[in-house]
C-alpha cells in the first residue's frame, strides 16, 4: 500500500499506471479518499448548520451578514451537547466524526456544572473542529437521573445510528414543568432536554477577517447590530497568552414546542474565535477550559 500514498502526492500519474489503476477500483478509492472524506464532512456540516439556522439560531443569517467579507465565512467549531448515558453519551455523538476520520484530542473538566467534554481535529485542517461534552448525570441529584432517565427511557438505540441524529432535535417528549425542574439543577440539562441533538453553536474563525482583526472589534460590531454578548467572565474569554480568544453572542429566543404546549426558551448562540501562533508557527488547536466555562453560559438568561 505504500507506493499509493507516494502516488497520492503526486497528481499527475503515468498513463500505464494510470491504466492500472483504474483496473483496480479499491486502488482509485483510496486515491481519492482524501477528496471524498471531505465532501461528507461539508456534507453532514451542511444539515448541522441547515438545523441550527432554522431551529436553534436563525439570528445566524444576520451574523454573517455583518461579517462576510466576500468569502465564506470560516467556521472554526461547533459544539454538541449530551448526557452520559450510554445510549446517548458523548462516545456515540463522536462516532459519526470518527468514522469520517476526526481524531480525539483535548479533554477538559468542569467541576462546577458537571461536564466532561473532548475535542476533535480532522487531519485536513479545512474541516472544522468539534467541541462535545456530556453531563455526568451521576453527580447530579437524584431527581434529576431519575427525570433524564426517563427522557433517554424513550430513545430507540436504533435512532443514534448514522449521523442524522446529530442534527435531528430532541428524541423524546418533554413538558414544559420537568424542562423547568431540570433547568433550576443544571441549565445544561434543561437544554439538552429542550432542544435534543443540534450544533449548540457555530464559529466564526476571526482570524480570516480583514476589517476586523480582534474579538473585541467583532463584538462591537455585533453590539451596534442590536445583539447581546455574553459577558459572563467578561465580554473575551481567553487572551494571546492561552493561544485563544473568544467571544459569543448570548443565545436567541426560539419557540419550542413542550408536551403541554409552545415555549420560548434560549436556543443557539454564534461564538467567535481568535488563535494565536504556538511555538512551530501553526495555530493553537485546542480549547482553554476556563473560557469554555463561560462560554456554556451563553444559554443562561
Ligand atoms: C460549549 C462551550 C465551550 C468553547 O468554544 O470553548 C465552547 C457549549 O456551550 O456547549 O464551545
Ligand atoms: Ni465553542
Amino acid at each position: 500500500m505504500r507506493w499509493l500514498c507516494l502516488l497520492h502526492r503526486h497528481r499527475e500519474l503515468p498513463s500505464k499506471l494510470k491504466t492500472q489503476l483504474s483496473r483496480n477500483r479499491a486502488a482509485m478509492d483510496s486515491l481519492t479518499f482524501k477528496e471524498t472524506t471531505l465532501d461528507y464532512v461539508n456534507a453532514l456540516f451542511a444539515e448541522l448548520w441547515r438545523d441550527y439556522t432554522r431551529r436553534l439560531c436563525p439570528s445566524a443569517a444576520k451574523v454573517h451578514a455583518l461579517l462576510e467579507e466576500g468569502q465564506p465565512l470560516l467556521n472554526d467549531h461547533i459544539a454538541l451537547r449530551t448526557f452520559n448515558l450510554p445510549k446517548v453519551g458523548l462516545d456515540r455523538l463522536a462516532a459519526p466524526f470518527i468514522a469520517l476520520g476526526y481524531v480525539p484530542k483535548g479533554e477538559y473538566d468542569f467541576e462546577a456544572k458537571k461536564l466532561y467534554a473532548q475535542h476533535f481535529e480532522h487531519p485536513n485542517s479545512e474541516a472544522p473542529k468539534v467541541f462535545i461534552s456530556e453531563l455526568q448525570i451521576g453527580r447530579c441529584s437524584t431527581g434529576l437521573q431519575q427525570k433524564v432517565r426517563a427522557l433517554v427511557d424513550q430513545v430507540d438505540d436504533a435512532a443514534l445510528r448514522g449521523s442524522d441524529f446529530l442534527s435531528g432535535g430532541r428524541l423524546w417528549d418533554l413538558d414544559f414543568a420537568t424542562f423547568q425542574a431540570l433547568s433550576e439543577e443544571s441549565e445544561y440539562a434543561g437544554w439538552v432536554a429542550a432542544h435534543g441533538y443540534g450544533a449548540n453553536h457555530f464559529t466564526v474563525s476571526v482570524n480570516q477577517l480583514s476589517s476586523i482583526d480582534s474579538v473585541k472589534g467583532v463584538n462591537d460590531v455585533l453590539r451596534s447590530a442590536g445583539f447581546a454578548i455574553n459577558e459572563f467572565g467578561g465580554e473575551v474569554k481567553g487572551s494571546p497568552d492561552v493561544l485563544l480568544e473568544q467571544s459569543s453572542t448570548m443565545a436567541d429566543e426560539v419557540a419550542v414546542n413542550f408536551t403541554d404546549g409552545e415555549q420560548l426558551i434560549p436556543g443557539g448562540f454564534y461564538e467567535f474565535a481568535k488563535r494565536y501562533p504556538m511555538e512551530d508557527g501553526s495555530l493553537y488547536p485546542g480549547f482553554v477550559a476556563a473560557s469554555a466555562d463561560k462560554i456554556f453560559e451563553s444559554t443562561n438568561r
